[in-house]
């Protein structure tokens, strides 16, 4: 009912829960308070996760991360992929991830640089992280085209940004789902910023969404800080793919509150008023006011739930430092057979571990 009632190429967005946490009912999408009060609980997490990998990045324990802040309730539209389906991310999915169920560990250890922090649970249809810009509609198209003629029911859902949406590539993907009815979910999530260039400067259209119909199918504009609005969306895209009626756009339109990547510093192209401005619009407030007026959320659940994340965050961060294999694999597997200078400082580093107390097990040291 989404794609027929918002016309993009009208300027017409959907929006669901006002910044006050309004709901407009005739709109809701099939979704009960306890699943929105589970998703306000999830996305507190997320959100203090994700300042954690900040000052993970910051104390020196990370090398790079690009935060979700603001981007949260976009970021739950991943929750509606069913185990069918497939997740499609780009780097600034860690919050799509973690939703999806990867452990937050996982998030952080890749973050360090380690690679097996993508190693994801057995089954989960996630492809790992793609940095190139653009590059995940075309893989999402690969994959829900095989899925459409090996007969099997999964989606693709392909997750990129505003700036991404200038790639040629990204036109390839659509217009070749378009001609090909394929079952993919195009998520552009309008953060309104590609590093420092803003959406004004991006794209001389009105809006993203409006795309789809040039290659034959139908786009949304939703209010990407409005969960309700972002569960409906996804949810009836992903429904029309999957009945075979072909892929479908939805453009998330929300702002990146936090810097590009902990390499930018956005106080070189936007001003502090801009900031305040859209911070009017954070996504858990609104949703935390939803849940007050619904009588589902207090002051004291509130404090429960802050404390409860922090724990869980806390425990992912021990967890990610960690060492995944003893430091003398680099002497066990660098040679077949080691040099014997090599051999006698494996035993003098083994000693020395020993001495701290850190010997022993797997996936300690030594
Ligand atoms: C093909 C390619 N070109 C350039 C880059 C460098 N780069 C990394 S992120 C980025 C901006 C992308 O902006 P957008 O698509 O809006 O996504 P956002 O980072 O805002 O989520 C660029 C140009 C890249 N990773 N890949």
């Amino acid at each position: 009912m989404y794609f027929e009632r918002f016309d993009p190429l009208k300027g017409e967005e959907l929006r669901i829960l006002d910044p006050e946490g309004n709901v407009k009912e005739e709109l809701r999408p099939d979704l009960s308070d306890a699943r929105v009060r589970e998703l306000y609980e999830r996305l507190c997490v997320l959100r203090l996760a994700d300042l954690m990998a900040m000052k993970l990045q910051r104390e020196g324990s990370l090398g790079t991360y690009a935060p979700v802040y603001g981007q949260e309730a976009a970021q739950a539209s991943a929750v509606f992929l069913e185990t069918v389906d497939w997740l499609v991310p780009s780097y600034r999915e860690s919050g799509a991830l973690f939703l999806r169920g990867v452990p937050l560990a996982s998030i952080y250890r890749y973050w360090k640089g380690d690679e097996r922090g993508m190693i994801l649970p057995e089954g989960s249809r996630i492809l790992p992280i793609e940095i190139v810009v653009g590059a995940q509609p075309l893989h999402a198209v690969g994959l829900s085209w095989a899925m459409k003629l090996k007969g099997e029911p999964g989606v693709a859902a392909a997750y990129f940004g505003d700036g991404a949406s200038s790639q040629g590539d990204v036109h390839e993907a659509m217009n070749f789902a378009g001609v090909f009815k394929t079952p993919t979910v195009f998520v552009c999530q309008n953060n309104q910023f590609a590093i420092s260039l803003p959406r004004s400067q991006q794209t001389a259209a009105a809006t993203i969404a409006q795309r789809a119909a040039s290659y034959g199918f139908a786009g949304l504009l939703v209010d990407g800080n409005d969960l309700l609005a972002v569960a409906g969306a996804m949810k009836e895209a992903l429904a029309e793919a999957r009945a075979g009626r072909g892929p479908r756009l939805i453009e998330l339109l929300t702002y990146r509150l936090g810097p590009h990547t902990t390499s930018d510093d956005p106080t070189k192209y936007r001003t502090a008023d801009e900031l305040e401005r859209h911070k009017a619009f954070d996504p858990l407030p609104r949703l935390r006011k939803y849940l007050q007026r619904q009588g589902l959320w207090n002051e004291e659940k509130e404090s429960a739930l802050q404390a409860q994340a922090r724990a869980e965050v806390e425990q992912a961060v021990r967890q990610a430092e960690a060492p995944l294999a003893p430091v003398t694999d680099i002497f066990d597997f660098t040679y077949k057979q080691a040099p014997p200078y090599l051999k006698r400082q494996r035993e003098e580093l083994a000693a020395f571990l020993q001495s701290q107390g850190r010997g022993g097990s797997r996936h300690g040291e030594a």
